[in-house]
């Protein structure tokens, strides 16, 4: 079916979680519904707040813009705005138009009879920005345990917060989500490697423009086998790609929550439980 005679088939009412018929409406190719609505208002809003600070701060360098936490010394409580209370509703701000993205995502998928995966996997993300913005500070007493919304800002943050733990690297943690991100590129240049090279198999020779036929599945299953003795499969590979994904996200998450809430010393001196196993002795 045509991409234009498809939507017309599918753009219709229903799968709305809230709001009904309401705001059951297309904007040009966006869906809206009533989590489109919280979207675009939050997001309007929170990005209007982060240029107001940036009218209050020293500097309109794109890059040096920077929207702070409050001071330490304000705890777990609400800041003057001029002195970190912006950064508070800013991250009220995202938090809800990033869930209503979410939701967003699962309305459209209701309405198109899919799995909610790509919401799940979006939830993720969410999950790692909101450890870092709301658990771990809520575990350590403090907002000013957030980092600053400023494109070299949160560079420093990361940085100095690496260097709190002597050496970040070694954060077992952060191991894991390392490893899963760099397997999250090999699995995707593999798959993207593998799928162009069965639908573009090249020229039946040099003399034509004649093309070779596209390569059907069992070609792709057999170019594994040969090489590393085991093809997971069509479907399998999506499988494995989010499911290291989702473990990128995830371990990211657990790596920065340990970090101060559990674990206080150096990410070095957490392998001393190595030197201490009873085997040595
Ligand atoms: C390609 C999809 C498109 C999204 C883009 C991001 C904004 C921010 C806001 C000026 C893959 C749009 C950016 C709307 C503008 C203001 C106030 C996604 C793609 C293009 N970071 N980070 C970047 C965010 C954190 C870290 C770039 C966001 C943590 C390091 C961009 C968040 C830690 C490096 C950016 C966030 C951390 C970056 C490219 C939220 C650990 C880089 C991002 C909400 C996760 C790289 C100058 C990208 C860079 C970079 C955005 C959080 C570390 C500005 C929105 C605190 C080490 N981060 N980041 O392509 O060049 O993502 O920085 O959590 O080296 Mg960051
Ligand atoms: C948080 C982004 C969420 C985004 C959302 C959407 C918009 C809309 C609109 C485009 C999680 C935002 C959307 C704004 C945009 C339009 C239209 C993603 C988030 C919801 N590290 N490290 C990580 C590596 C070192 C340190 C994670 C590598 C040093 C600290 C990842 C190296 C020290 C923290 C990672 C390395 C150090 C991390 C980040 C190498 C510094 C964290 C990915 C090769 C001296 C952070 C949850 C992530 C973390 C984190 C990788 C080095 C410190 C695993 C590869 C040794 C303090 N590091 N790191 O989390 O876990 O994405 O955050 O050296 O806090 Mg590290
Ligand atoms: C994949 C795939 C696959 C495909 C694919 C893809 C994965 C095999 C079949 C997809 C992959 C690609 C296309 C590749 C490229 C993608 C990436 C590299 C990922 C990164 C993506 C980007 C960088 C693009 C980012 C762009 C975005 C997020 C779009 C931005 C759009 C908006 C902000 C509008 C969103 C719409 C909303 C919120 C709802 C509707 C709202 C409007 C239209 C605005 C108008 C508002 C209203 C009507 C509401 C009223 C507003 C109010 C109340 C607010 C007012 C407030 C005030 C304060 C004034 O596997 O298969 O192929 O293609």
């Amino acid at each position: 079916m045509a991409l234009l005679s498809f939507e017309r088939k599918y753009r219709v009412r229903g799968g709305t979680l809230l709001g009904g018929d309401l705001f059951d409406f297309w904007v040009g190719p966006f869906y809206v519904g009533f989590f489109g609505i919280l979207t675009a208002f939050f997001g309007t809003l929170g990005t209007a707040l982060i240029i107001y600070g940036a009218a209050l701060g020293p500097t309109w360098n794109i890059w040096r813009i920077s929207i702070a936490p409050p001071d330490l010394s304000y705890g777990l409580a609400l800041a003057p705005m001029a002195e970190g209370g912006l950064w508070q509703i800013i991250t009220i701000c995202a938090i809800i138009t990033f869930s209503s993205w979410a939701l967003r995502e699962v309305e459209i998928c209701r309405k198109l009879g899919m799995g909610l995966h790509v919401p799940f996997a979006f939830s993720v993300a969410i999950f790692a920005y909101v450890t870092l913005v709301v658990i771990r500070p809520l575990l350590l007493g403090a907002w000013g345990h957030g980092f600053p919304y400023g494109i070299f800002s949160h560079l420093d943050w990361v940085s100095n917060v690496g260097y709190q733990y002597l050496h970040f690297h070694y954060n077992p943690a952060h191991m894991l989500a390392v490893t899963f991100f760099f397997t999250t590129t090999l699995a995707l240049s593999l798959h993207g490697g593998l799928i162009l090279s069965a639908a573009n198999p090249g020229r039946k020779s040099g003399w034509t423009n004649e093309l070779k036929e596209v390569k059907s599945p069992e070609y792709e299953d057999t170019f594994f086998r040969d090489t590393i003795g085991y093809s997971v499969g069509t479907l399998g590979i999506h499988r494995v790609g989010l499911l290291l994904a989702l473990n990128a996200g995830f371990w990211s998450a657990v790596c920065i929550v340990i970090s101060g809430p559990f674990w206080n010393e150096g990410w070095p001196q957490w392998w001393a439980w190595w030197l201490n196993l009873p085997i040595w002795s």
